[in-house]
Order: C-alpha cells, then sequence, then structure tokens
C-alpha cells in the first residue's frame, strides 16, 4: 500500500483520526491536504486521549512524519499551541513539515468568518468559526497570504495591505466594525517567522521522493464528501476539497499515485452545522445515538445532529471518491436497539430515487424510504473478528456494505486503538 487516502464519507466525524492512528504503525508519512483548524479527530491511546485540530493524526504515531500539505489553511498561534500541548504530553513532534504554499489564516479571516454569519442569520451554514471560508475564498481571490511569504517582511506588508483593502472597507462600511491595522498582522505573523522556518518545507517533493522510495505514506481528509465544497450539500459544506481528488491537488501528488481510497462510513449518520440531512431524528432514538455514542464536536462541543445510516450517501461516496474499501465505525454504538432502520432510497415528491439527488432542492425535501433490521443486546465492545460478532450484527454489517458500493474491510466496536474487526 504505497499511498493511501482515508476520507470521510458523510459529513465528517465518522472516526478518520482512530483510523490514520490505526494504520500508523505501518506508515512513513501521514499528510494533511485539506481544511484547517476546523478538524476535529478525537484518537484514545492506552486510555488517554487526543483531540488534534489542525495537526494530522499520524503523530502520534512514533516514526511517522507528519506533513500539511500545499491545500491547507494554517493558523500558526493553533499550530504552536497544538505542538506545544502535544509536547507537553510527550509526543515527539519534531518531524513535522509545513508546506510553503499553504495558506495562512490570519485574525481578519477569522473576523470575517463570524461576522458574515451573523449577519447571515437564518440562513448561517452553522460554521466552526476558525476563518476556514474567508481565508480559501482570499486563496481563489488570489489575495491570500502563504506560509512563504512570513520570510519576506516587504512582501508580506504588501500582500496584507492589498487583502485588507477591500476587507477594511467590508468591515466599516458592511458589517459596521472597526477596520483592522495592517501592521498589527504583519508583526502577529512576522513574530512565528523564527520558530516555523525550520518546519517548511517543499513537501510535493518530499512525498514525490518518498514514494519513489517505496515508503508508505498515507492522505488524511479532513471534514468529508457531503461537506466538500464541489460534491457536499452546497452551500452547506467546507470550503475545501474533501473528497480523495483533493489529495492529489492538496499535495502535489498525481492522482495515479493514490492505490487504496479508504472511506469512513459510521454505522449511524451524523451531521454538525445547518443543510440538508434526510435521515436525522428527532425523537429518542436520535437521543439515544447522541448520547450512546458521544456525539459533540470536537472543535466547537456542539451537539451533532443523529440519524440512521444512508446507504445511497455511501454509494454516493463510493463513486465520488472510488473507495476501495469501507471502514464502518461505531458499531457498538447500535448495540441494544431493538430494529435497526437503514435508509435505502429516498422519495422525492411521491417518486422513489436510488441516488444522491443532484438538485440541492430535491435533497431537501428527500424522505428516506427505511428497511428495518433486528438488533442485538450483546456487548460487542470485545470482539476481533468477525465471527466475534453477534449474528444480528454480522446480518446488519453484511446487509449495509451489499448497498453501500464497495467492501468492509474493518469494523470499530469501541474507541480505544484496539476495538476493531479487521475483514480483509
Ligand atoms: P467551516 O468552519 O467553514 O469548515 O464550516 C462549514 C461547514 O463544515 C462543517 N464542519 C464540520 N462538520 C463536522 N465536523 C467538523 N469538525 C469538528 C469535529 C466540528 C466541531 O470534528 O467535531 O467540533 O464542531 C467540521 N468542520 C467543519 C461545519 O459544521 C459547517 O457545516
Ligand atoms: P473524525 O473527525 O472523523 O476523526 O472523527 P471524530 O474524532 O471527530 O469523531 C469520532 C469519535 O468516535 C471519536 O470520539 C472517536 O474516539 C470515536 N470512535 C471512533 N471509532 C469508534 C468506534 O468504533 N466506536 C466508538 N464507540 N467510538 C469510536
Ligand atoms: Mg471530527
Amino acid at each position: 500500500m504505497p499511498a493511501a487516502v482515508i476520507i470521510g464519507a458523510q459529513w465528517g466525524d465518522e472516526g478518520k483520526g482512530k483510523a490514520t492512528d490505526l494504520l500508523g504503525s505501518r506508515i512513513d508519512y501521514v499528510v494533511k491536504f485539506n481544511g484547517g483548524n476546523n478538524a476535529g479527530h478525537t484518537v484514545v491511546v492506552g486510555g488517554e486521549k487526543y483531540a488534534l485540530h489542525l495537526l494530522p493524526s499520524g503523530i502520534l504515531t512514533p516514526g511517522v512524519t507528519p506533513i500539511i500539505g500545499n491545500g491547507v489553511v494554517v493558523d500558526l498561534e493553533v499550530l504552536f499551541q497544538e505542538l506545544d500541548a502535544l509536547k507537553a504530553r510527550g509526543v515527539d513532534t519534531s518531524k513535522l513539515l509545513v508546506s510553503a504554499n499553504a495558506h495562512v489564516i490570519t485574525h481578519y479571516h477569522r473576523t470575517i468568518d463570524k461576522v458574515t454569519e451573523r449577519f447571515l442569520g437564518k440562513r448561517q451554514i452553522g460554521t466552526t468559526g476558525r476563518g476556514i471560508g474567508p481565508t480559501y475564498a482570499d486563496k481563489i481571490n488570489r489575495v491570500g497570504i502563504r506560509i512563504q511569504d512570513i520570510f519576506d517582511e516587504n512582501i508580506l506588508r504588501q500582500k496584507v495591505e492589498a487583502a485588507l483593502d477591500q476587507k477594511n472597507h467590508l468591515l466599516v462600511k458592511v458589517f459596521n466594525r472597526r477596520a483592522i491595522d495592517a501592521e498589527e498582522v504583519v508583526e502577529s505573523l512576522l513574530s512565528f517567522a523564527e520558530r516555523l522556518r525550520p518546519m517548511v518545507a517543499d513537501t510535493a517533493l518530499e512525498i514525490h521522493r518518498a514514494l519513489e522510495r517505496g515508503d508508505t505514506v498515507l492522505f488524511e481528509a479532513g471534514q468529508a464528501t457531503m461537506l466538500d465544497v464541489d460534491h457536499g450539500t452546497y452551500p452547506f459544506v467546507t470550503s475545501s476539497s474533501a473528497t480523495a481528488g483533493g489529495a492529489a491537488t492538496g499535495s502535489g501528488i498525481g492522482p495515479g499515485k493514490l492505490e487504496r481510497i479508504i472511506g469512513i462510513v459510521k454505522a449511524y449518520t451524523t451531521r454538525v452545522g445547518a443543510g440538508p440531512f434526510p435521515t436525522e431524528l428527532f425523537d429518542e432514538s436520535g437521543e439515544f445515538l447522541r448520547a450512546n455514542g458521544f456525539e459533540f464536536g470536537t472543535t466547537t462541543g456542539r451537539p451533532r445532529r443523529c440519524g440512521w445510516y444512508d446507504a445511497p450517501i455511501a454509494r454516493y461516496t463510493a463513486r465520488i471518491n472510488g473507495v476501495t474499501d469501507f471502514v464502518l465505525t461505531k458499531l457498538d454504538v447500535l448495540t441494544g436497539l431493538e430494529t435497526i432502520p437503514v435508509c435505502v432510497a429516498y422519495e422525492v415528491d411521491g417518486v422513489r430515487v436510488d441516488e444522491v439527488p443532484v438538485n440541492q432542492s430535491d435533497f431537501h425535501h428527500a424522505k428516506p424510504v427505511y428497511e428495518e433490521f433486528p438488533g442485538w443486546t450483546e456487548d460487542i465492545t470485545g470482539a476481533r473478528s468477525f465471527e466475534d460478532l453477534p449474528k444480528n450484527a454480522q446480518d446488519y454489517v453484511l446487509a449495509v456494505e451489499a448497498m453501500s458500493g464497495a467492501r468492509i474491510s474493518a469494523i470499530g466496536v469501541g474507541p480505544g486503538r484496539d476495538a476493531i474487526v479487521v475483514r480483509h
């Protein structure tokens, strides 16, 4: 497995961090290629809980070189806070490399994220408020600040001034806020330069050389397919490419290099923030999933919206990403349910549809068509082989596999690093 990518198959928080960590012992490099500190990966190692936002989950595995690729947006204050917190817990972070081409989240991006959301009122996206969208907007608008700019004070000043030219107009005239002082932004960014310098690299070249040597490289997506800026439920999405294709553009490797595409899919569905969610539950079943699965945002602490497994979404994800293997996570959370409904298709305006509708308003009022499966009551957290699972749990996995468009290679049965059943 020289190069593989891990992607979220739903709306995020499927357990990508744990899957990356699990593969870590067989991996030389872990590359984050999209998003920023809006991500939240919780990894439990030896009973200790680690919450990572900006850093790739592979940083927890000794020997792995973690890379922040060009497709990531980097909040430098958060970068150093996370590094310090890990160092204080004895994690070796010295191998981290940061792409010279990655874009930088500044104070004004965070401000604009928050004021825009407030301004949108009822139409807000429910962003994490970390400045992600405005930073990607600047990148596309060609007024972004890149990591390499921090090492050239003159260029940095010119770029910050140019970027603030329009933004201060907007902040003062439209949002009725104070203008942001360019010099303060420049000084704050320059204050990170010395500590940042040794980590900055041509990471595309580094990854290329690693692959030439036959090293193993794992690409780790933040967020998920249904939050992807192109393939997700636009505009209720994040602003980056969270799908497998993003691994190539967000790191600078050829797409043909990716040999395994691993989709992480929860045994039910969750979503944080606004937007359509056909299988969402508003009753005690939703409460059951939230409480048993501890479904609260890792970054913001927000309660996650919960619903049943949605097979058309899994099939869509398999198709958009070219998934070769699924990891089905959190099967243990379903223990104790008498029956488990699975969405097998939708009904849109009285017509049955088997695929995720391309038209957003159709998706907004798509009603799930459910098939019900019998549940189980046995504790499955100790299962380590497929045969250890109760018959009804096995049947649930096989049924879900048959309708999801790729094989299920592993099954998560608990939060711990070893709580997994590997099938293939
Ligand atoms: P943003 O901040 O611009 O990326 O927000 C846009 C939408 O993307 C959603 N989003 C997420 N959804 C699930 N998990 C995410 N990470 C954290 C976690 C979330 C948290 O792992 O728990 O702690 O709240 C994540 N990041 C972005 C977001 O909800 C918006 O719908
Ligand atoms: P990510 O954003 O995809 O990395 O996922 P998060 O870390 O935000 O959310 C997944 C949560 O589920 C974390 O708290 C994990 O510790 C936990 N988790 C992962 N796999 C399993 C599993 O198989 N069972 C249970 N009960 N929890 C799991
Ligand atoms: Mg998460």
